[in-house]
């Protein structure tokens, strides 16, 4: 059975819906510190967590003998930057909740999310390698950073089964993104629809690395499906789709609708995309489990545009 904590987030919602559909219904326990309206909560089990109550997480999962905990609660970025202390305890102390109910031998296996920001200004910046410098310059990369360390160390020295991607900017036009640098990214097609133009808080030249949800989805689940001993890498595996810039992402839109213009308006997150790498090396992921990208730029906007047409906007 598995628990997913934060499953009303940006990946949560997706991945609830994918895991129901892959094990049952009633093998999925949802959780979230909120109770919306929304599918997460009324299309299975759903209950109220807070990430930071450690008996809280512990009585559900010997309530539902929970095995798997996919830990997806956390605050982004741009979120982190404005409340550091928050931050901090939230991404390491949900984490440390997990890692010990593995060590104890209460669950089997952990997903636990990274992202490109563990990576800093030090770091080389184009095709970033799975070993490099990494000096993360905000508070979000400094906890997932420290948060790796302490998953390879569970892992080394206590046996603890988890597993890790190191997540770029995800797209999807179904959830919302919650606080990150990479949102201008999913903004930009709404206000393609709605507004037929688009101000983005990064510059025209900002490259980033980036993913369709679909792709993150799927590799969500095959790192966690695969055997413990392809999962070499048990800090966090890098992983890639595509890179581009506002202005790239600009003109493809441009191919569907021809008066599209963006302008741009950098903002504080500026200096945070500036400190992250533009592309990414994932050949370990590649090599050790099978990861294989299936969304580009270009097979991404058509997805985008006839899901946002067709479900949000018709
Ligand atoms: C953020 N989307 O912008 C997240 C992500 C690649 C960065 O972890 O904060």
């Amino acid at each position: 059975k598995i628990l997913i904590i934060g499953a009303c987030g940006q990946i949560g919602t997706e991945l609830t819906a994918k895991l129901r559909e892959t094990y049952g219904v009633e093998n999925v326990i949802a959780s979230d510190i909120r109770k919306l309206e929304n599918d997460v909560v009324n299309n299975g089990i759903f209950e109220v967590v807070n990430a930071l109550d450690f008996n809280q997480i512990q009585n559900l999962v010997e309530q539902y003998q929970i095995t798997d905990v996919y830990l997806m609660a956390a605050l982004l970025s741009a979120t982190a930057e404005k409340n550091p202390a928050f931050a901090w305890d939230l991404n390491m102390n949900s984490l440390f909740h997990v890692l010990n109910l593995a060590k104890d031998g209460k669950i089997q296996k952990i997903f636990w999310p990274s992202s490109i920001a563990v990576f800093g200004p030090t770091t080389p910046r184009e095709n970033t390698p799975q070993y490099t410098v990494m000096e993360p310059s905000t508070v979000y990369g400094i906890s997932k950073q420290a948060g790796e360390r302490w998953c390879e160390y569970y892992n080394k020295q206590y046996g603890v089964d988890v597993r890790s991607i190191r997540y770029p900017g995800l797209i999807s036009w179904s959830t919302e993104p919650g606080g990150g640098t990479t949102d201008y990214a999913v903004d930009i097609y709404h206000k393609a629809i709605t507004d037929g133009k688009f101000t983005s808080f990064l510059s025209e030249n900002s490259a980033l690395p980036m993913m369709y949800m679909d792709d993150a989805i799927k590799a969500t689940i095959s790192i966690m499906q695969a055997p413990a001993e392809q999962i070499k890498i048990r800090s966090s595996y890098n992983l890639s789709a595509m890179s581009f810039t506002p202005k790239e992402v600009a003109e493809e839109i441009k191919k569907h609708y021809p008066s599209f213009t963006i302008d741009y308006d950098p903002d504080f997150r500026q200096k945070i995309a500036d400190s992250w790498p533009a592309s990414i090396d994932d050949s370990s992921a590649r090599e050790d489990w099978g990861w294989k990208n299936d969304y580009d730029l270009e097979n991404m906007t058509v997805e985008m545009f006839k899901n946002l047409k067709e479900y949000i906007y018709s």
